[in-house]
């Protein structure tokens, strides 16, 4: 399955590691991560904005679903969310519990929201996740 994984760029870097180590689970489970420079911290891009919009929507529209950590807030990643639900994609929302989640995204009772409280919960949360989805 081709996955799109959101997560803050320009909204802060504090979480990149995880979200390198939520990348490399979904690839470990045999799937494709269509953003896996998300969890790069060295990543760098000279494109220039309206390349990255086209880019990631037109990645959003190809793939099978988005898991998105939305642990630390960022605008980028509430857009893309939205622009998936809008296009009827599924979208998988992992974020810390102790995270004061906006109410726009913990008060919608559509979406698929994943707290978690450990590393180990987040692993068997994305087996979960993923099950749904043969290789
Ligand atoms: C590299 C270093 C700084 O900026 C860049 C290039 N920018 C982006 N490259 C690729 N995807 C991006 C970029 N900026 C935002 N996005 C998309 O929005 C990603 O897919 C993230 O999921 C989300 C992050 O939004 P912000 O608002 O935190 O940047």
């Amino acid at each position: 399955m081709n996955i799109y994984f959101a997560g803050s760029i320009r909204g802060g870097r504090q979480d990149v590691c995880l979200y390198g180590t939520i990348i490399h689970a979904i690839q470990q489970r045999g799937h494709t991560v269509l953003t896996e420079h998300i969890g790069n911290p060295d990543y760098v891009s000279s494109a220039p904005d309206d390349v990255i919009y086209r880019t990631d929507t037109d990645w959003i529209l190809s793939s099978d679903c988005v898991i998105a950590e939305c642990t630390q807030p960022s605008l980028g990643v509430g857009y893309e969310l939205a622009f998936a639900e809008a296009h009827e994609k599924l979208v998988y929302f992992l974020y810390n519990a102790k995270a004061h989640l906006s109410a726009m995204l913990a008060g919608n009772p559509a979406l698929h929201l994943y707290p978690y409280h450990t590393s180990e919960e987040l692993e068997s949360l994305l087996d979960h996740i993923l099950s749904r989805y043969s290789v």
